[in-house]
């Protein structure tokens, strides 16, 4: 082995070193708030950069098709059994290698190619894996899409089970991307049993506000659910797979493996247990509290500034501003925010613009300012400080207001470190 393979990063590759070097002072040093990014422990972490990545395995705990996996089966097993109990249901596949993973393995159990799909669309808050055209999930099935009431922004179930009556999908699909509110499960899993439809739950982005015990749980109401432990959940990325259906937990293992995927990702399934286990604890429930605390804080600071909050509020991580009447696109704002050390993201709002250019939207979440210990008086502050950039950029007068912004940016980074 050349002296080479025992270097560091630093040592054998230093264009990657620093570039990992400046993303990890570009996070200590910029407030994240985009709605999909978390912070995640130094346990985690370890996971993520160990040796275990070396370890080529395919199949199941107990029942692979390579040898020396059995230092994997108790973490991957220690992976199920807490998801399990943390989302209070029978069975869990923890081998998607991504949430979109996930769905596709769900498409691949319970559909065929052509089977009608009822999903949330695009523009008022859902995902690309639910049917967009451009995904696979669009081309091989024929996606319908529910909105949000033009008046309240939020899902209009009437409307919806008129609809699911009208395509009768064989599979209805609840969560998203971008969607604010809470997602009455009950009520949509009523609906998909009078059409004859499955219900499936991705709850990719709430899954750490449903694990924590501040948004209401899917179960069981829903037939399959799928996350990711990336976002809320604070953990590595990847995607989760739960039901209490015996019959089609069997097929689903089938469906994962060798159906969408091959061999794991045995670091990540390493460090899924470990997200898992700290989401277990009294701690994490505290943690999923403040975020939906600190999302309601940094809305109303927004909405006293005259910025219009989609839907009016949130009961989420989600804050999705409408910028239309700053005539702001949400790519300007993300811009002069990104400016001022603040990162976000551009994002369609209900009935926006089919052109990501011309979106008037902006997503903002709260999960990982949270993790970093923001409360409500600092995600106020922010809500100020954003509205004071978006304002500064609509009038022409950004470059004034950036150093202001900058400075107060720097002593929150500052204030509450990351990984000190
Ligand atoms: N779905 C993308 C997002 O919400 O940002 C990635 O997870």
């Amino acid at each position: 082995m050349s002296s080479h393979f025992h270097a560091s990063a630093a040592q054998a590759d230093p264009l990657i070193a620093e570039a990992l070097a400046n993303e990890l002072a570009r996070q200590q040093d910029q407030i994240e708030l985009i709605a999909s990014e978390n912070i995640v422990s130094r346990a985690v972490l370890d996971a993520l950069g160990h040796e275990i990545t070396n370890k080529t395995l395919e199949g199941y705990p107990g029942n692979r098709f390579h040898g020396g996996g059995q230092y994997v089966d108790v973490l991957e097993q220690a992976a199920i059994d807490r998801a399990k109990e943390l989302f209070a249901c029978d069975y869990a596949n923890v081998q998607p290698h991504s949430g979109s993973q996930a769905n596709l393995a769900v498409f691949f159990l319970l559909l065929k190619p052509g089977d009608p799909v009822l999903s949330l669309d695009l523009a008022a808050g859902g995902h690309l894996s639910h049917g967009l055209t451009a995904n696979l999930s669009g081309r091989w099935f024929t996606p319908s899409h529910y909105s949000v009431d033009p008046e309240t922004e939020v899902i209009n179930y009437d409307a919806l089970e008129k609809q699911a009556e009208e395509v009768k999908p064989k599979l209805l699909i609840a969560g998203g991307s971008a969607y604010p509110r809470e997602i009455d499960f009950e009520r949509m899993g009523r609906i998909a049993r009078k059409v004859g439809a499955w219900f499936h739950v991705d709850i990719a982005h709430i899954a750490g506000l449903v694990a924590g015990g501040v948004h209401p749980s899917p179960f069981p109401h829903a037939d399959i659910v799928t996350c990711t432990t990336t976002k809320t959940l604070r953990g590595p990325r990847g995607g989760v797979i739960l039901t209490n259906n015996e019959d089609w937990f069997r097929r689903l293992q089938s469906a994962v493996f060798p159906g969408v995927q091959g061999s794991i990702h045995t670091q990540v399934i390493a460090a899924k247990a470990i997200c898992l286990g700290e989401a277990l604890q009294l701690s994490f429930r505290i943690y999923a509290a403040q975020v939906k605390a600190n999302a309601r804080a940094l809305a109303d600071s927004l909405q006293s500034r005259g910025i219009r909050v989609v839907s009016g509020g949130t009961d989420t991580h989600i804050v999705l501003l409408d910028l239309s009447s700053k005539n702001l696109t949400g790519k300007r704002a993300e811009a002069i925010l990104d400016r001022a050390d603040i990162t976000s993201n551009k994002n369609a709002i209900p009935n926006d613009s089919p052109r990501p250019p011309e979106w008037v939207g902006l997503r903002l979440g709260t999960g990982a300012a949270t993790t970093r210990g923001l409360k409500e008086v600092q995600c106020q502050s922010l809500g100020d400080i954003i509205a004071d950039l978006i304002e500064a950029e609509a009038s022409g007068t950004a470059d004034a207001t950036l150093t202001d912004a900058k400075a107060k940016v720097a002593k929150i980074c500052r204030d509450f470190p990351i990984y000190s």
